[in-house]
């Protein structure tokens, strides 16, 4: 009889080589490059024969390597989906085809979780939670509005709607603090330059960047100090993933606050890989750890960074 939790795939017989194809989203950040290697050096760890493909950040290269893996008949499928809509066809025929699929770093909206074993990745609504909550704790006492701009990640990705979600969730408690423009800069450097370019030219008030991603944060950088002000005191700077450069320019005050995303899923992927292969029943989450980092924290842990 069939039931309505996901059944778990034929186990695959111990002794064969595990074959793991991985479609993953681009190469468009620091983070996304220290998120591959993760994933790489895990599976060659594990002793996984591990198909890479890099979809450029296009949903419909991403769609492509996965027929690409199911034809190639795989052991488990993985992916970090760059927009959050349109896998239910894809994702069916994997299921069809009886390869199991789990979901790394970015989410799906398929209302049926019977088409992959599990998601691992950070929670991006409590991300941006913790981004407000710290410039409602620093703009406790303003008097006066407090004028944000904000660099959005790329536009349909789970990052991008959640950060922005828990952000405002949580700065709603304070009038004064506004969002006064809100872009995307696709989670990239150049982008986010040439975004915060624009916000300046339309705003001479701007008090704080949120940017979603550190990428942005430092292309912003560089446009706010080519307009002759200072990052991180002119306008304060609150960014998410605590890559390397991100950690500098935190210890150099340029970002004042860092939320962290960790990239480094590759050790939690092999296990899940490990499991499914096995037969085992996964838990539908797994949620990444990660903390949060003003300049003083910035500044002292930047040699402990790993990436
Ligand atoms: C978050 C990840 C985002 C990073 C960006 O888990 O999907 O994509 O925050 C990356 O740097 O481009």
């Amino acid at each position: 009889e069939s039931t309505s939790a996901t059944k778990a795939p034929a186990a695959t017989p111990a002794d064969k080589k595990i074959t793991l194809g991985f479609s993953q989203v681009g190469a468009e950040s620091g983070w996304r490059t220290a998120n591959t290697k993760s994933v790489q050096d895990s599976a060659k760890e594990a002793g996984f024969d591990l198909k890479f493909s890099d979809a450029q950040q296009k949903q419909e290269n991403q769609i492509k390597a996965i027929r690409t893996f199911i034809q190639q008949k795989v052991d488990v499928i993985s992916f970090s989906p760059v927009v959050e809509s349109g896998w239910d066809t894809v994702l069916k025929e994997a299921k069809d085809a009886g390869i199991p699929v789990i979901l790394t770093d970015r989410a799906v909206d398929s209302k049926d979780t019977s088409l992959y074993q599990t998601f691992i990745g950070s929670d991006f609504v409590e991300e941006g939670r913790r981004a407000g909550k710290w410039l409602v704790d620093t703009k406790k006492d303003a008097k006066e509005p407090v004028n944000i701009v904000e660099l959005q990640g790329t536009t349909g990705s789970a990052p991008a709607n959640d950060r922005k979600a828990g952000f405002e969730e949580v700065i709603k408690s304070n009038a004064n603090l506004k969002v006064i423009a809100s872009q995307t800069g696709d989670f990239t450097r150049a982008k986010g330059k040439e975004v915060m370019q624009a916000f300046l030219k339309a705003h001479k008030d701007i008090d704080v960047l949120y940017a979603h991603n550190d990428d942005m944060a430092l292309g912003a950088i560089q446009a706010i100090e080519a307009a002759g002000l200072k990052p991180g005191k002119d306008i304060i700077i609150i960014s998410i993933d605590g890559v390397k450069d991100g950690f500098v320019a935190a210890s150099e005050g340029k970002i004042n606050f860092i939320v962290e995303c960790n990239p480094l899923l590759g050790p939690q992927l092999m296990q899940a890989v490990r499991d499914v292969v096995a037969g085992k029943q996964l838990p539908k989450r797994i949620v990444t750890k990660e903390g949060v980092f003003t300049s003083e924290d910035a500044k002292r842990e930047l040699p402990n960074r790993q990436y």
